[in-house]
């Protein structure tokens, strides 16, 4: 059995995309990252990073259990156990490596920090929000530039940089981004969002959160 710890973050919608992508059944167990239940000595215990999200395999490697956190490492995870998402070939891997790598430490950093020094901060750093800003309008030139050369992040196929990318320009409302410059992220953007496996797994991270 595949279990899921997630809520409707950009980095926990990465895994059910990829699981859906792959027609994994898998169980989705909520953590209210609202609400603090990320720090709680129950979730503690099985992710001691305080973070979402989280996959437990209860057939892991050599048929043993294996939990895994870090979105990234999950999602090249699936893509070992299941032989899809992710090229065979050398070069083909790297530009996939290299896109979920610039995503990873690149873009994702700069969405959070820029939408954490907009929204959440107590109080106001016009400095912090115009070096974020400055910082995600240039990692997005280059993404745009990457995409006005192909059709996927990493090539012509859809692979695991193209889930990871997507979570965070799901979630660009955060960071006050918009598509309007990027011609070619939004294409791009509409491709991946249009697949039914997106739209189970967005619909099913979205229903996590409660109505209150
Ligand atoms: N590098 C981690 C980042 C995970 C992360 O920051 N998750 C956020 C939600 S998107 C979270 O759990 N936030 C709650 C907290 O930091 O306490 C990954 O990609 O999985």
């Amino acid at each position: 059995m595949l279990e899921v710890y997630a809520f409707a973050t950009p980095n926990s919608l990465r895994v059910p995309i990829a699981l859906e992508e792959l027609g994994l059944a898998y169980e989705l167990r909520s953590v209210n990252v609202r609400k603090g239940e990320q720090k709680l000595p129950g979730y503690l215990a099985i992710n001691p990073n305080g973070k979402v999200p989280l996959l437990v395999d209860s057939e892991g490697p050599d048929g043993q259990p294996l939990t895994i956190s870090e979105s990234g490492a999950i999602l090249v995870y699936l893509a070992q156990k299941s032989g899809r998402l992710l090229p065979r070939d050398g070069a083909g891997r790297a530009r996939v490596f290299e896109q979920m790598f610039f995503h990873l430490t690149g873009i994702g950093p700069a969405f959070g920090q820029l939408g954490f020094f907009k929204r959440q901060a107590t109080e106001q750093i016009p400095l912090a929000v115009a070096r974020f800003q400055t910082e995600a309008e240039r990692v997005l030139a280059v993404l745009e530039g990457t995409l006005r050369e192909r059709k996927f992040t990493a090539g012509d196929e859809f692979t695991i940089a193209d889930i990871a990318h997507f979570g965070w320009l799901w979630r660009r409302d955060f960071a006050g981004i918009d598509f309007d410059a990027w011609p070619a992220i939004a294409r791009w953007y509409s491709e991946i969002d249009a697949r039914p496996a997106a739209r189970r797994a967005i619909d099913k991270v979205t229903a996590l959160v409660p109505a209150t």
